[in-house]
């Protein structure tokens, strides 16, 4: 049975786990038993990775080779059969994915992360808020919280192209959802994680696909 290593709220592990509940497989979901320990992973990369979302298969263990890559959900995709990367939009596919993972994400998570305290448990406040500031600068979560209005109009604006597409067709290209549609769901739903946002009401055709994509089986 496959299983996949994550945290719940991770977008990128969001993605995995909608693909694998869409292909109706049984599979097996482990959270990381915290924010700080990784050991789970890094044993089973041997010692080569420890960021989640990681699939164990069998002996087979996956994760990303690179930056831009997308292993994991091309492997769920192949082992599974379920299509989602056609040669035909392989092009579309790659430009879209990347900005969804860093113009949707690079906004949504910060408004999800604003309350970090609902979900991260006490004790790994501390690991969170530093491997926070470690990259973004000490006080910005504070800054995120003050920022909240902008950053919400920010992100409206970055999901208008989608609601665009959506328009047209059920899916971003078409008739049947794509990698793509399961990407850019796992980063709004971490934007929703917390509970305390909605789906702009000036985005329909999008708020309108979030459902479908939320629950559609293969
Ligand atoms: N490109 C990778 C990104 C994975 C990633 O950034 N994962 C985050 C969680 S959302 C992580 O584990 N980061 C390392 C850390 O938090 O220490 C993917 O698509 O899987």
């Amino acid at each position: 049975m496959i299983e996949l290593i994550q945290f719940p709220w991770s977008p990128f592990c969001i993605v995995q786990r909608r693909m694998l509940e869409f292909s109706g497989v049984k599979f097996k979901i482990t959270d990381l038993p915290s924010h700080v320990d990784r050991n789970l992973i890094w044993k089973l990369t041997q010692e080569q990775y420890h960021a989640v979302p990681v699939i164990k298969d069998g002996s087979k263990v996956i994760f990303e080779s690179g930056d831009e890559t997308q292993d994991i959900a091309r492997y769920i995709d192949t082992k599974l059969s379920l299509d989602l990367f056609p040669a035909r939009f392989e092009g579309q596919q790659a430009i879209l994915w990347r900005y969804f993972e860093n113009e949707v994400e690079g906004v949504g998570f910060k408004l999800n992360d604003i309350y970090f305290k609902e979900f991260v448990i006490p004790r790994d406040q501390v690991f969170f808020v530093r491997h926070k500031e470690r990259k973004f600068g000490r006080g910005c979560l504070a800054q995120w919280r003050d920022q909240q209005k902008n950053l919400l109009a920010a992100l409206e604006q970055k999901l208008l192209p989608g609601d665009q597409m959506l328009a047209h067709s059920p899916f971003l290209l078409g008739e049947k959802p794509l990698f793509v549609d399961f990407n850019l769901f796992g980063m709004v739903e971490n934007f929703l994680y917390s509970g305390h946002y909605r789906l702009p009401k000036s985005l329909p055709h999008l708020r309108r696909w979030y459902e479908q994509i939320k629950t559609v089986k293969k």
